[in-house]
This record gives C-alpha cells, sequence and structure tokens, in this order.
C-alpha cells in the first residue's frame, strides 16, 4: 500500500536509522524528513540514502505551525513518526526554556496540523509519537516502568516530552486523533552526537581525554541497540493498536561505571592498548542535578502482543558500536569540530 509518511527528526540519532530502514524496507512509501538541523541533525548520517528516488528532506522547524499546517497538505501525509525533540539532559538544565518550545508546542503544532488537513477522515491515518522512559521518574533497587506506571518526571527534559505525551493523548481522547506512543530506554550505537555517554567516552578514549563520570557512577541505565529501536518503531507503526502505549528496552541494566569499563577494555582492545590502560582517565565529577538514579524498562507488552524483541546481545553491541566510532572517525571530527553544519 502506498504512503506519504512524514519523519520527523531524521536527521538526528534515532530519526537517521527509522529514516534508513523506512527508505530501504518500504519503497511503496514516499519517505519525507522533516528536520531543522539544530546542532542535533546531521545530513551526512543520512548519505546513503539521500538519492533514493523515495526520499524527500525538507528543512522546516515542527514549532512553524502554519509551515506544518501546508506540508501535511503539500505532501498529502498520512502518517506522522515524531522523534523532533531537544534530546540532552545536561543542556535542558541550562536552557529549559528551548526544551518546552521544541518539544511541547513543536509536537503541539503537528498534531494539530495532522488533526487539520485528516480533518476527521482517520482511515489508514496514524501519528506515532516517540518518547523517552525518562517520563517515568527514577525507580530504586528493584521493579521496573511499565505502560502503567504514574509519570514522575524530574529534569526539564523529562517534564517535556511528559508533557507532549500528555497533548498526544488528549488529542485522542478530545479529538480521535489516532495516536500511538512508545516510550524506550537509553539507546547506543553509529551517529549518535558525542554529547552523550557511549560516544563521547569512546571518542574521550581514543583522545586521552578525561572521562566526566557524574557523582560515583552508580546510577543505572537500560541500553538498546538504536537500530533495534528502529525495528520496534517498524512494528508498532505497522501493527500497534491506536491509542495504545508500548514500553521498549533491551532488560539490559547497567551501572554507569561498570559500562564505563566495558567500554574502555573495548576501545583499548581494538586500539591494540594494554587492557585497562585507560581507566586512568575516569574522572569523578559534580553529579548531574536532579539525576535519575535507576531507569529499568518492561517491553514484554510490544513482545507478547507485537512480537519484538532486541536482536543483540550487548557486548556484540557494544563491539560494533566503538567499531563503528573508530572507523569513522571523519565523521566524528566533523561533528567536533562543526564542519557537519557545512554538509
Ligand atoms: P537527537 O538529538 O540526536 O536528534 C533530534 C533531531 O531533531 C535532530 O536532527 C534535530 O535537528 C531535530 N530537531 C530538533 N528540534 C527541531 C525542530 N524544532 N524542528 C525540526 N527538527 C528539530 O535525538 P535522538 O537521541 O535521536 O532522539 C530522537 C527522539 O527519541 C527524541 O524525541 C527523544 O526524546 C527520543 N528518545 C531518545 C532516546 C535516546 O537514548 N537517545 C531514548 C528514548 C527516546
Ligand atoms: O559525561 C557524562 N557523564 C556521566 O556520568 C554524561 C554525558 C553522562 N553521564 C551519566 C548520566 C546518566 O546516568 O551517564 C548516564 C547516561 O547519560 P546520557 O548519555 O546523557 O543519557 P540520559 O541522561 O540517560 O538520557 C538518554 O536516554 C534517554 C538520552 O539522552 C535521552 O534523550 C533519552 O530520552
Amino acid at each position: 500500500m502506498k504512503k506519504n509518511v512524514l519523519i520527523t527528526g531524521g536527521a538526528g540519532f534515532i530519526g537517521s536509522h527509522v529514516v534508513r530502514l523506512f527508505v530501504n524496507s518500504y519503497p511503496d512509501y514516499h519517505i519525507y524528513n522533516l528536520d531543522v538541523l539544530t546542532y542535533a541533525g546531521n545530513l551526512e548520517n543520512l548519505k546513503d540514502v539521500e538519492d533514493k528516488p523515495n526520499y524527500t528532506f525538507i528543512k522546516a522547524d515542527i514549532c512553524d505551525h502554519e509551515k506544518m499546517d501546508s506540508i501535511f497538505s503539500d505532501y498529502n501525509i498520512d502518517g506522522v513518526i515524531h522523534l523532533a525533540a531537544e534530546s540532552h539532559v545536561d543542556r535542558s538544565i541550562k536552557d529549559p526554556f528551548s526544551f518546552a518550545k521544541t518539544n511541547v508546542l513543536g509536537t503541539l503544532s503537528l498534531l494539530q496540523a495532522a488533526k487539520t488537513y485528516w480533518n476527521g477522515d482517520f482511515e489508514n491515518k496514524l501519528f506515532y509519537h516517540v518518547s523517552t522512559d525518562e517520563v517515568y521518574g527514577t525507580l530504586g533497587e528493584s521493579g521496573f516502568f511499565t505502560e502503567s506506571t504514574a509519570y514522575d518526571p524530574h529534569s526539564p527534559y523529562s517534564a517535556s516530552k511528559a508533557s507532549s505525551d500528555h497533548f498526544v493523548r488528549a488529542f485522542l481522547d478530545t479529538y480521535e486523533l489516532p495516536v500511538v506512543i512508545s516510550n524506550c530506554s537509553n539507546n547506543y550505537g553509529s551517529y549518535q552526537f558525542p554529547e552523550k555517554l557511549i560516544p563521547l567516552f569512546i571518542n574521550n578514549i581514543c583522545s586521552n581525554k578525561p572521562l566526566p563520570v557524574y557523582g560515583k557512577g552508580e546510577n543505572v541505565r537500560d541500553w538498546l541497540f538504536v537500530n533495534d529501536h528502529a525495528r520496534a518503531i517498524d512494528v508498532i507503526f505497522h501493527k500497534g493498536k491506536i491509542g495504545e502505549t508500548y514500553n521498549i528496552g533491551g532488560f539490559n541494566e547497567w551501572r554507569n561505571i561498570d559500562l564505563i569499563k566495558v567500554i574502555i577494555k573495548t576501545v583499548d582492545k581494538l586500539l591494540g592498548r594494554p587492557q585497562g590502560a585507560s581507566e586512568k582517565l575516569i574522572t569523578f565529577v559534580t553529579d548531574r542535578a536532579g539525576h535519575d538514579y535507576r531507569y529499568a524498562i518492561d517491553s514484554s507488552k510490544l513482545k507478547n502482543e507485537l512480537g519484538w524483541e532486541p536482536s543483540l546481545q550487548f557486548e556484540e553491541g557494544i563491539e560494533k558500536t566503538v567499531r563503528w566510532y573508530l572507523d569513522n572517525k571523519d565523521w566524528v571530527d566533523n561533528v567536533t569540530s562543526g564542519n557537519y553544519q557545512k554538509y
């Protein structure tokens, strides 16, 4: 079946994997990648699909609601996969307004455009909102976030994502807009901006720079390979039930300090350095304000109802990821020098 699918934030980390998967897997769909290209958006991430006939890039800001209205009608959009967002917790602590603007008002402007253009004819239409496990707040030593865990965000980032999720559900309840939401745990893999823990630390180890570990490094995150997140988005877009929420995670919890030691071991091995040589770079620094202690996702609903499971073991995923950053030094150099913004 032919479809015009609008993917927002497609030049970012996760978005670029989703765009690539959809362009390659669905030649009958036309994929419109809408991205304003903030510091986190990089069209180099999509070099391999930019000439495909079923792919179009649109440079636009999701907060520009008149533009969003015209995009829906100009391209006859049937489906939306909404990933565009400000995504880094540390930046949200310094500049909460830009998170409220993009994540809340930007989502609202897209919802409004979808509602106006679809105008009550919702057959084969879907607004898929991609969210995070951080909306659920923090866990103690045990337990998991399920789809019915109450929202309890602590950072400006997670508060803005929680607010956007509420707007998405409000559009279902008030206007019957066909929506679906997924909340995913921490992703890792290729093309992640090196401000986030894993690519930052790989890069710093390579350059023998300090590795800033927040607090005592005891916080726990649940890590999922980004390609598995993209596969889950594909499954939910095609098989998810309207109005439902799906948690996505890898049942793969790591204390930051243990994860960092795995990264060090892997980088040292691949660079031919003595085992553990780079552990001396570990530097404990002041903790992140409002730092959530532990995230852990129960993704059994997605497995039981839609048949999705992660495809990779963590050790394999992390080795692939480290290799990618080592083999793509030009990409890393372009991103860290700012040259990618000229692409
Ligand atoms: P990212 O920061 O790498 O990419 C975000 C993209 O959105 C960039 O290309 C940026 O240019 C674009 N963008 C930002 N503001 C925009 C605007 N106003 N208009 C149009 N485009 C804009 O983010 P990511 O890590 O790929 O995350 C993508 C989505 O997935 C986000 O909604 C995030 O909340 C969610 N998420 C991320 C993770 C993770 O571990 N990274 C986990 C769960 C959920
Ligand atoms: O330099 C660092 N030192 C450090 O100890 C950085 C950048 C992070 N950390 C810690 C903070 C977290 O406990 O590592 C953990 C992971 O940090 P980030 O990579 O910044 O991710 P996190 O804050 O957990 O949020 C990520 O996962 C959920 C994404 O950035 C979000 O967009 C997503 O919603």
